[in-house]
């Protein structure tokens, strides 16, 4: 009989001052972690364009999408696994995808549907009929708006804006506040998150640690996909510390978040895709992929057969859990476990080692760190009859959710 148990050893850490084993989640975080990927989607003019940051004078009739079809991007990012969309209603050059009141750059002002149309309720409503969560980003730098270069006439600008999108589209699972561009430029961000609040209590702030002190989530740090193996969700800012998950932003098509014709080459292979997924969630972070829908209004046929195939990949691997928390009925050939730390509880485990019975002798699987929302160890196949974790290191008591075995060769 297979078995697989836990071994607890719980070492005191010698703290500081600040003891973070004390911080816990917000239940909005909670849920949010658990939503483990997601999909962030850029469209506009720079779609039309073949470009990846318009200046802002792109002459808004080039928006004019023939087939726009948001529930065709919907379908596609469900099949890869994808449980909320956080969508670029304006991203750097300024243009708005919602007819706002303050600018006449935006959908108003385009041919596509007499302009009388509203992206992003279409898209918010695509995802909420797919059950999927709805989020928007809306970036600070703003390379149309003249009052961008007041800051303080900006900040009244921005607010205007973001009031629009926190009032008119229902709850929002998450807050985009992208740093690119932004350097030398004052913002007043405490009077934009007092704005946001007002209207969105649950929604979660997605920022640069560096970018904006208050904040629910952090950048991981990079596009391509990888999270630190080590990887705490308790971050230290300025002396406070706060949980702060971080979300790994990258996009389908390598280096691009919008889409450009003749870029095929680009997609991410599968392979790609599930080492990405392992590197991601697998590391505790959020996984959110950049789909770029095409000029016609649709997510072209390459990207949704990529995505399908991905998420079937996931599913197949780890879908199949050979055994949990103790339980395996059977030897098994197995090549990767899956554990999760019970977050509610906050993030304790330090070190921990996977241990199996092979051949009747104790083997060292895997030396781990941090565990936190989900940790996929892989490591060369063995057929065991035992196979345990051992929490070397933790600072506080650990809870572990669960404890799970797996093989890639299911996939
Ligand atoms: C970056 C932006 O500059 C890119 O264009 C894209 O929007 C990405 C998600 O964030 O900072």
């Amino acid at each position: 009989m297979l078995k697989a148990s836990f071994l607890l050893l719980t070492v005191a850490a010698a703290l500081g001052a600040q003891n973070f084993s004390d911080l816990r989640p917000s239940p909005q975080q909670v849920a949010w972690q658990d939503l483990e990927i997601g999909a962030i989607i850029h469209f506009g003019p720079n779609t039309f364009l073949n470009q990846e940051w318009g200046d802002g004078t792109a002459d808004p009739k080039i928006f004019n999408p023939t087939q726009f079809d948001p529930n065709q991007w919907m379908l596609a990012a469900k099949s890869a696994g994808v449980k909320y969309v956080v969508f670029v209603a304006k991203h750097h050059d300024g243009f708005c995808l919602w007819p706002s009141h303050y600018t006449d750059y935006s959908v108003k002002s385009s041919p596509w549907k007499n302009g009388h149309g509203d992206v992003v309720r279409e898209v918010a409503e695509a995802a909420r009929r797919n059950g999927l969560k709805f989020g928007v980003y809306l970036s600070p730098w703003d390379r149309h708006e003249p009052s961008y270069k007041n800051n303080a006439a900006y900040d009244v600008h921005y607010r205007q804006q973001l009031e629009e999108l926190a009032s008119h589209y229902g709850d929002l699972v998450e807050f985009w506040l992208d740093g690119a561009g932004s350097a030398g430029h004052v913002y007043d961000f405490d009077s934009y998150i007092e704005t946001l609040r007002t209207y969105q209590q649950n929604a979660l702030i997605f920022a640069d640690v560096g970018f904006l002190k208050y904040g629910d989530i952090r950048w991981v740090g990079n596009e391509s996909g990888l999270a630190k193996e080590t990887n705490w969700n308790v971050v230290d800012r300025l002396g406070y510390l706060r949980w702060r998950p971080a979300e790994a932003d990258t996009p389908l098509r390598k280096l691009h978040w919008f889409w450009h014709p003749n870029d095929e080459k680009n997609l991410k292979s599968l392979d790609e895709l599930v080492d990405t997924y392992n590197k991601t969630v697998g590391r505790g972070a959020q996984l959110m992929l950049g789909l770029a829908p095409d000029n016609r209004g649709l997510l072209p046929d390459s990207d949704v057969a990529r995505l399908r195939e991905f998420g079937d990949a996931v599913n197949s691997i780890y879908g199949h859990e050979l055994g949990r928390n103790g339980i395996l009925t059977e030897p098994a050939t197995f090549d990767r476990v899956v554990i999760m730390e019970d977050l509610t509880q906050g993030q304790h485990v330090m070190e921990y080692e996977i241990r199996a019975s092979v051949s009747g002798e104790s083997k060292i699987l895997y030396h781990g760190t941090t565990i936190g929302h989900k940790k996929i160890d892989i490591f060369p196949a063995v057929t065991a009859t035992t196979v345990s974790l051992h929490v070397i290191r933790s600072i506080g008591e650990p809870h572990i959710r669960s404890f799970g075995v797996y093989s890639g060769a299911s996939r």
